[in-house]
């Protein structure tokens, strides 16, 4: 079985970062190690949520690990709470990867054109510097925007798109994805970059019309697992795209729908039969 380690917060309510990324993960397959970088009592949505920060315990669990001798097929990277967390990031790379080692940054931190609360944009170029570190990064395209200090646009076309792939690969990742691409009406999904074989990528679904918190988080625990069960990146993306939208689609449709996150619970098994086609 994989083993992989994701690094991000623990929000004890809200259905995103580790409360996601170890059911998905898990479901899938795959041995699911996990440093939490912070106790909330919710995501940063919420009014008043308390804040545990966890920086000190980071370097003592993992040195612990290392003289265990555990090693990791994945590093998967999601919310982390402040710069000395992304200093800390690159060191657990920096001691935990070998040659077969995937590193996977989701370098969460704004959507819609805004930076989340709790950050500035010298986190941003912080990020930036944890991506160059990366085989494989997913920001959106708020993120992409202020990692390559690009002007943030709601519509754009395919050739904007190119460039902010270009800029990101230039920063030093393997494979640049940016995800929440939409390169037609109705349409949504990722396009990526292969910085070694010069191919891009794209895959488009049908885009439903709802944001909900916590779906970044599910795209790419359901993309990092599909990819470590074999799968192309291509198809991963697929799956993890199929995924995400249908899950929005099954939480419009309950009527006590939580409006904090989506209902990826009831979704988990068909993600498990994409998985097994
Ligand atoms: O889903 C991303 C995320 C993860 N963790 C926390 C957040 C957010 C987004 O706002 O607040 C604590």
């Amino acid at each position: 079985m994989k083993r992989i380690l994701t690094i991000q917060d623990i929000s004890c309510l809200g259905k995103c970062s580790i409360t996601v990324a170890l059911p998905v993960l898990s479901a899938m397959g795959i041995e699911t190690v996990i440093l939490p970088t912070a106790v909330l009592s919710t995501h940063t949505m919420f009014q008043n949520f308390t804040v545990k920060d966890l920086t000190d315990q980071l370097r003592p669990i993992t040195a612990h690990w290392k003289q265990e001798g555990i090693t990791f097929d994945a590093i998967y990277t999601g919310y982390l709470g402040s710069a000395e967390e992304i200093e800390i990031a690159k060191e657990i790379f920096d001691g935990f990867r070998t040659p077969d080692t995937l590193v996977f940054v989701d370098p969460v931190m704004a959507d819609n054109g805004k930076l989340y609360p709790a950050f500035d944009l010298e986190y941003a170029k912080l990020n930036a510097s944890l991506c160059a570190q990366a085989d494989i990064i997913v920001p959106n395209i708020t993120e992409a925007c202020f990692m390559t200090e690009t002007e943030y646009r709601e519509t754009y076309d395919r050739d904007y798109i190119t460039g902010l792939l270009e800029k990101l690969s230039a920063l030093g990742p393997r494979i640049s994805l940016v995800t929440g691409v939409s390169l037609s009406e109705g349409k949504t999904g990722a396009m990526g970059y292969d910085r070694e074989s010069g191919e891009y990528l794209i895959y488009q679904n049908d885009r439903v019309d709802a944001a909900y918190h916590g779906t970044g988080d599910l795209f790419s625990s359901a993309c990092i697992g599909a990819v470590l069960r074999g799968r192309t990146l291509l198809d991963a993306v697929r799956i993890a795209a199929d995924y995400t939208a249908d899950t929005i689609r099954t939480t419009l449709e309950n009527p006590k729908k939580p409006w904090y996150g989506v209902d990826f619970e009831a979704t988990l098994p068909d993600l498990i039969d994409a998985l097994e086609k």
